[in-house]
């Protein structure tokens, strides 16, 4: 049957109506149901070795688009749908976004599946279902609040199972169930994202705002992403969740190799495990733990549980790198704690150096330790992070254990990034190229024959006038903002951390606002977007939050300035947002100190969207760098060694720059201006303007010149219009590097040997 008269059945058996009487909603709901007999009916991928990604965070944003694209039927429905006066695109803002993850590590683990699933290998995403996801995110008197983000409806992707296991607490036992999503691949096949929740979990307990007893676990499991771990309660909700995920996890890979009559002492042989930062880190003492119950003694169990686990390091940043009191374990989980203390005598049989050691003198546990002595590899997410781990951070285990380091470089699934969020740029391609990139990404090379073709050119620049004028309308009808189309689109949109400097990208502002003050115009007009949620207990975050929203009032109440600056500071910034924002951006903003973001995946989303970066030699900036070589990209200050070098001798003083330099002192004491201080709140203000002289820990000040002057490089760039289109078709060109295809097969071939 055509695919239009099967979705009219479904229409007329769902709600006794054609599709072209049925609301926004209903017609969701119709295409949910499709899509989803769809996904049911679709053949699993298979295979002797399965692995199992376990993840705090999955950030698998929409689904609808996603499914339909992967099922092949997009435009198929796109336009049965048009036929009957229906737009896809309303359709889809009827969907909630499940905001199950922070930010790259959890996009990144929601890209894999897909990428796992489109090459054919069997896995489960093993998570946690969070009721309310990542808080909601509104601004107040320019400042962020926080609500609650509920996603689940009646409604939905997520599927309910009758599959139960009993999670074993001190003082408690608490029964996790098991719901799944299908994850569609490109070829027509699923895997399954399996998310544990627990039944007792009760929404109402939630007070203002985000606000809930922390020590009442029965109800509040699993009802945020990462609670407020600030304090004490919040650290050991912490523990509660990660056991209740890795325990859950265990007792059904154990549950599944049973079922299939496989020997235990085999389990490497049919399992890998893929261990996504330390939040899944319990799952190697309790893999052990229930194999031990199963009759293995505790060395094998070691060895096998060893043979089967990988760990990946996304950051090398000291406070996010987890150390649990040995107090808190014997307290939650008393039944890991032996088992932690035989690896950790285990480990010291094979290196004395107390950098490696997994219980340190103060008797806390050092996650990634035990990850790195028990697992089979340990990789960084970006060439140049793998080499800081390598070189700095993990050195000890590095000299201990070089064969199991290695590095698999991000990626992101292009079908989101590409095909889903710039149809246009899509058609564009297949037209150009044909449609080889898309099994092959790298084939995308092919566009760079037409780099001094002025008709592809032309057709670039107009595709992105094209998106620019959509995110025009977008912030216009969603918060009432509106900007011109014609300025240059400037995007920062990450989390808020102060090792991101979103700080510096403001002290800019500042700058070009006393500019424009004096006279000195810009030769067009430059729209500075950001979006950036702060975690809720991180202070100074908010406050360099509340610095760009007063920044941004400040702006559109000078109408002599607002002519040629504007600031935006979008709302609840997430990856339904990124879908319209990347493909509008000229100017790609990737500004972190360098040596500390890992990887960076947005980078790689702006590249393939044609946007030109600007940044540091940080992260994956650096490969991308490489592939499009000096004349495509715009990278500026300190260099990795450069900063790591002030961090051993404590010799960078941010306040020798401000006391030194007039430029810089004009701008950060801007900050507590009059003009400021009347329109935001002082004691905020302050707090960013003290912090950056007295500490700034991130460096600021010492890139801040160089960050104004590749700046202007890059903005005088875009006005050769030619000249700037071919920046932009190389970097389409070269990105078919950082498809998590390649990521996949790397980590395949290397690691997990599935196929
Ligand atoms: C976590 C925390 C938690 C405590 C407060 C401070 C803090 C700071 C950073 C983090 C990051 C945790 C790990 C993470 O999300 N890493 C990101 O992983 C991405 C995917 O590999 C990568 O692209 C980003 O560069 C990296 O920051």
């Amino acid at each position: 049957m055509k695919l239009e008269n099967v979705l009219e059945e479904y229409s007329l058996a769902m709600f006794d109506k054609s599709i072209a009487q049925l609301d926004d909603r209903e017609c969701y709901v119709m295409l949910l149901n499709y899509v989803k007999k769809q996904l049911d009916q679709a053949p699993h991928v298979e295979g002797k070795k399965k692995l199992y990604y376990i993840s705090a965070e999955f950030l698998i944003g929409k689904l609808l688009s996603n499914n339909l694209i992967n099922l092949k039927i997009y435009h198929d429905v796109k336009e049965i749908l048009e036929k009957n006066g229906k737009s896809l695109s309303a359709i889809e803002e009827i969907e909630l976004e499940p905001s199950l993850g922070n930010g790259g590590l959890g996009r990144l683990a929601a890209c894999f599946m897909d990428s796992i699933t489109t090459l054919d290998l069997p896995a489960d995403g093993v998570g946690l279902n969070y009721h309310l996801g990542l808080f909601l995110q509104k601004f107040e008197n320019n400042e962020q609040k926080e609500y609650p983000n509920p996603w689940m409806s009646e409604n939905s992707w997520l599927n309910k199972t009758d599959v139960t296991f009993e999670v074993p607490f001190k003082d408690i036992t608490l029964p996790s169930r098991l719901y799944e999503i299908a994850v569609s691949g490109y070829n027509g096949k699923v895997n399954t994202l399996k998310l544990f929740d627990l039944d007792s979990v009760d929404e109402t307990i939630v007070e203002s705002g985000i606000g809930f007893d922390k020590k009442d676990i029965k109800k509040n499991l699993t009802l945020f992403l990462y609670p407020d771990d600030s304090d004490d309660d919040g650290r050991k909700l912490r523990i509660y969740q990660q056991y209740f995920l890795v325990s859950s996890a265990a007792q059904m890979i154990l549950a599944d190799l049973k079922a299939k009559n496989i020997d235990l002492h085999d389990l490497h042989k049919y399992v890998v495990i893929q261990i996504n930062d330390t939040h899944p880190s319990m799952v190697i003492p309790e893999l052990i733990r229930l194999l031990c119950q199963e009759g293995l003694d505790f060395n094998e169990a070691a060895a096998e549980v060893e043979k089967t686990t990988a760990y990946t390091n996304h950051t090398i940043l000291a406070e996010a790198l987890e150390t649990w009191p040995m107090s808190y374990l014997e307290e939650i989980v008393p039944q890991l704690v032996p088992i932690i203390k035989q690896l950790d005598a285990l480990a010291k049989t094979r290196s004395k150096e107390e950098a490696t050691f997994i219980i340190d003198k103060e008797n806390r546990v050092h996650m990634a330790s035990m990850d790195i002595h028990f697992s089979q590899s340990t990789n960084g997410v970006a060439a140049i992070h793998t080499d800081i781990l390598k070189n700095e951070e993990l050195h000890s285990f590095y000299e201990l254990y070089p064969e199991k380091f290695n590095n698999k470089t991000n990626g992101i699934t292009f079908r989101r990034w590409l095909f889903e969020a710039n149809p246009e740029l899509t058609a564009f391609l297949d037209e150009k190229i044909g449609t080889d990139y898309k099994k092959d990404a790298l084939d995308l090379q092919a566009l760079l024959q037409y780099k001094e073709d002025e008709k592809t050119l032309k057709q670039l620049l107009d595709i992105k006038a094209i998106k620019k004028r959509q995110l025009a309308k977008y912030l216009k009808e969603t918060q009432n903002i509106e900007i011109d189309e014609h300025s240059i689109y400037d995007i920062q949109i990450k989390r808020l951390h102060e090792y991101k400097r979103q700080q510096m990208n403001a002290l800019y502002i500042i700058d070009q606002y006393l500019k424009i003050k004096e006279g000195i115009v810009p030769e067009r007009p430059i729209t500075c977007i950001f979006g950036a949620k702060a975690a809720p207990a991180y202070i100074l975050a908010k406050d360099i939050i509340h610095v760009i929203l007063t920044l941004q009032q400040l702006i559109e109440s000078d109408p002599l300035v607002r002519k040629h600056l504007r600031v935006v500071m979008v709302e609840n910034y997430n990856v339904t947002k990124a879908e319209k924002l990347i493909p509008a951006a000229d100017v790609s903003e990737q500004i972190s100190l360098a040596s500390k973001e890992a990887s960076g995946t947005s980078n790689m989303k702006f590249m393939l969207n044609g946007a030109v970066t600007l940044g540091t030699d940080d992260g994956a900036n650096v490969e991308i760098h490489e592939l499009v070589g000096n004349d495509n990209i715009y990278i500026f200050g300190a260099k990795a060694d450069e900063v790591i070098d002030h961090y051993k001798h404590q010799s960078y003083h941010s306040r020798e720059y401000y006391e030194n330099d007039e430029r810089i002192r004009k701008v950060v004491d801007f900050i507590t201006s009059e003009e400021m201080m009347k329109l935001g709140n002082p004691s905020l203000l302050q707090a960013v303007h003290d912090d950056l002289i007295n500490k700034d820990w991130f460096m600021t000040l010492l890139d801040f010149e160089a960050y104004v002057d590749e700046k202007q490089k890059i903005f005088a760039a875009y006005e050769d219009r030619m000249a700037w289109a071919k920046k932009m078709l190389v970097n389409i060109a070269q990105a078919g590097y950082f498809s998590s295809d390649r990521t996949i097969a790397q980590y395949n071939e290397e690691i997990w040997h599935l196929k």
